[in-house]
């Protein structure tokens, strides 16, 4: 057992999905939160990176910091999608390293698995196939992150872990179409087409790539219940166990937005990878299990979207 009571916890990435809904959980355990702007430090520089965490001394690290989009923006920015997580990952972690951190977690994704994984995919299907091309510069990314958080652990000793979320959503999510993911590009364009009384939504691709889904707010509670009872080298998927296709899932979210009209295809867009439902076995066997059922779920952030009128 790891104690966060009484810590100086840095959650890296606070102002995204994830670090918002881990400091969001944090608030219910007795810990010191440390957050770091891009003006305290940008987590792409390695000096400044090392000052600050030299300088604020964190016992423990939730590694969330990452540059994410959807599936055309990891298409589109190969570049930026390989450097920054590997700079971020690298500085935070060796950064952590030096200033004798206690604990870090690392946080990576899905898509780390080969294109076509036997499914559900467990743990160890990690580098046993080729990637999917459209978001490979970020999964090789994060492959690099599990492997680093496990040298540090191998070479030092260091209580370093990695956890593998599936395709997340809810408050705070990027809704911009060019650049989010399937989620909140739903939710905008039902509620738009609702609102402008338009007869169709146009979806990217065929609509028969399966994804599983699992709301932010439990993610954050997976995370800091690991941080508290793993310490293993390896990783460990983080998601809900269910998938369901992007069709099905578009005729969900215009249920729950009130879209009646038809569902059409862009078929110049990119599918991705035909299936990435992971196995929840190894973190079930750690006694965590979610709790937000994915209708609840998608209807609570599309409450958040209209609040946050975005
Ligand atoms: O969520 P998404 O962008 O990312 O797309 P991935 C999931 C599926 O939804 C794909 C389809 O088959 C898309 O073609 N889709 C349908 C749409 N309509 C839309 C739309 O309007 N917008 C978007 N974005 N998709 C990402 C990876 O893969 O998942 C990242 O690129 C990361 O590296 C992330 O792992 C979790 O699930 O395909």
């Amino acid at each position: 057992m790891y104690a966060l009571r009484g810590k100086r916890v840095w959650v890296a990435g606070h102002r995204g999905m994830v670090g918002s809904a881990i400091i969001r959980r944090l608030a219910r355990e007795d810990c010191e939160i440390l957050t770091a702007s891009r003006q305290d430090a940008d987590l792409r520089d390695q000096a400044a990176t090392a000052a600050w965490i030299g300088r604020e001394k964190p016992d423990a690290v939730f590694l969330a910091a990452a540059k994410v989009g959807g599936i055309l923006a990891n298409d589109t920015y190969p570049a930026d999608f390989l450097y920054d997580n590997l700079m971020i990952e690298a500085n935070i972690i060796n950064g952590a390293h030096k200033a004798g951190v206690e604990k870090l977690m690392f946080l990576g994704s899905s898509c780390i698995y080969p294109k076509f994984a036997p499914q559900p995919i467990t743990e160890d299907a990690l580098l046993t196939g080729t990637l999917e091309p459209t978001n490979e510069w970020y999964a090789i990314a994060k492959i690099a992150g599990i492997k680093l958080a496990d040298a540090y652990r191998k070479q030092h000793g260091d209580d370093y872990i990695s956890g593998m979320p599936t395709n997340l959503y809810g408050p705070g999510d990027n809704f911009d179409l060019n650049s989010s993911h399937v989620m909140p590009a739903l939710i905008r364009k039902a509620h738009e087409a609702k609102l402008s009384g338009a007869s169709e939504i146009t979806i990217w691709g065929t609509g028969t790539p399966r994804r599983e889904f699992l709301h932010v707010d439990d993610c954050a509670d997976a995370c800091v219940h690991l941080m508290r009872t793993h310490s293993e080298a390896g990783h460990v998927n983080i998601g809900s166990g269910e998938d369901i296709t992007i069709l099905e899932l578009t005729e969900m979210v215009c249920e729950i937005v009130g879209f009646q009209g038809k569902i059409v295809h862009d078929l110049s867009k990119p599918d991705g990878t035909p299936r990435k439902l992971m196995s929840a076995d190894k973190l079930r066997a750690t006694g965590w299990s979610p709790k937000i059922a994915l209708r609840d779920g998608i209807s609570a952030v599309y409450h958040w979207f209209l609040d946050h009128k975005i």
